[in-house]
């Protein structure tokens, strides 16, 4: 089997730049591409674009000790990793448009005995039809769709499973499948991967693989969306669902997620599609899922509506754009969605928005009559008080300062959580 030492990583974002950086960490000479010049000049002075905990740091280190440089276009390599986006249309159908840019890029530079990975998000079906996209660009050279063992090039998926805040440790960590075309191609995928990998390797088909990637975030779409159907059954049956989720919770084989304004990010919101798309009549609970989370943010609306007094100018206070606690990423955030509904629906005198992580409001807000100020300054001025994401910072608060305010929690930070830590003497 082929021995590793040059990669080229075809994608340098969220997911491809920590991939970079692990590689050329571990002795690989790796080459960085991306089709944003920016991002390529950036790499090259040993900086970063995103904002993952100690990143900076490796990728600063890779850069000067010369195992890490990015350029525009791919290089003759060992193997190849494609870590591109794999978006979804307004009608929910998978893109995969920058998959196929990206594996027409490798193509002038595939010689024989080279390795191709595709490590985005994508629908089943994608590694195979791109293998032979690739092999109709090189006639030359056999692939494992035509010439399966025997072929000159080698073509796998293994798709990534790191969350955002902790990719470093959970790229090393997490266990990982790889699904080859053929079974040397997984072989050499699982050879490439534990060059840094200390979770375990799992070998099996393209199409399982592809499918395990979508079916974990599905997974967690439906069982976000359980919980949020038990928010409203305990909203309409005025009992408290932090309180049922914990206790249920102590059940040995129940683990009830969180509640929540809804799902955001650019996976879990958007994974499920996939499945869907392929299999509609088979996949109803997920279909309805989606449309359980979808639908939150209507919901803390119709909730804040309930609370104002139409007889007087309110004002509400949002706290929390993020798309989850303790991060800066306001892309596809619910609570982003719900301000917005908010200023559409046109039921406040004012909005005041609050998010300790960035400085100003979000592309999707600016240009509305939307005021940004921090926590304190928001809740003072406010009659009505919505906590959208449960940032450590807001565990902060002086429960003084919301004492006269109406309060709508939707991640039960303040009327369930804090209150159980401080009590949690009693429990035990
Ligand atoms: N959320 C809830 N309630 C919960 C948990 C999450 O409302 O109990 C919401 C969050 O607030 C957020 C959204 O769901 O808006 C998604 O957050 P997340 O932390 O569950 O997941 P992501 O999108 O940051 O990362 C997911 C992870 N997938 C799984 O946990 C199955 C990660 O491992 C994947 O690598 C990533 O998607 C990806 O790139 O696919």
């Amino acid at each position: 089997m082929r021995d590793f030492k040059t990669v080229c990583v075809v994608g340098m974002g969220y997911i491809g730049l920590p991939t970079c950086a692990i590689f050329a960490s571990r002795g690989l000479k790796v080459l960085g591409v991306d089709v944003n010049q920016s991002v390529v000049e950036k790499v090259n002075r040993g900086e970063v674009h995103i904002v993952e905990p100690d990143l900076d740091g490796l990728i600063q280190k890779v850069v000067s000790n010369g195992n890490l440089r990015a350029a525009l276009k791919p290089e003759s390599s060992d193997a190849y990793i494609i870590a591109v986006p794999t978006p979804m249309t307004e009608d929910h159908r998978p893109d995969t448009t920058y998959v196929y840019a990206a594996a027409r890029s490798i193509a002038p530079v595939l010689k024989k005995g080279d390795l191709v990975v595709l490590e985005s998000t994508s629908p089943v079906g994608t590694t195979r039809s791109m293998c032979k996209e690739l092999a109709t660009l090189r006639p030359d050279l056999s692939f494992p769709t035509s010439a399966g063992e025997d072929a000159d090039v080698l073509v796998a998926y293994s798709p990534e499973r790191v969350l955002p805040g902790k990719v470093l440790t959970e790229l090393v960590q997490n266990d990982r499948s790889v699904g080859g075309l053929s079974k040397r191609s997984a072989e050499a995928t699982g050879l490439l991967y534990s060059s840094f990998l200390a979770g375990e390797l799992f070998l099996t088909s393209a199409e399982a693989a592809e499918l395990v990637k979508l079916s974990e975030n599905a997974f967690r779409d439906v069982n976000i969306a359980f919980a949020n159907e038990l928010a409203s059954v305990c909203t309409h049956l005025k009992i408290n669902v932090w309180e049922v989720i914990e206790l249920a919770n102590r059940h040995p084989r129940v683990n009830i997620l969180q509640p929540g304004p809804g799902v955001g990010g650019h996976c879990i919101a958007v994974d499920p599609y996939f499945i869907i798309d392929a299999a509609p009549k088979q996949s109803q609970l997920m279909a309805r899922a989606r449309k359980i989370n979808s639908a939150r943010p209507q919901a803390v609306v119709d909730e804040i509506k309930s609370v104002l007094d139409p007889k007087k100018k309110q004002t509400v206070a949002c706290l929390g754009l993020a798309f989850k606690p303790n991060i800066d990423d306001l892309r596809e955030s619910p609570a982003v969605e719900v301000v917005r509904l908010l200023h559409e629906a046109g039921i406040a005198h004012k909005i005041i928005a609050s998010e300790p992580h960035t400085d100003a409001l979000p592309p999707q807000l600016q240009g509305l009559d939307i005021e940004f100020r921090d926590a304190l300054t928001a809740i003072d001025r406010a009659d009505v008080v919505v906590l959208l994401v449960d940032h450590r910072h807001f565990n902060f608060i002086d429960p003084e300062a919301l004492s006269n305010k109406k309060l709508i929690d939707t991640r039960g930070l303040w009327t369930w959580k804090k209150s159980r830590k401080s009590d949690a003497r009693l429990v035990v």
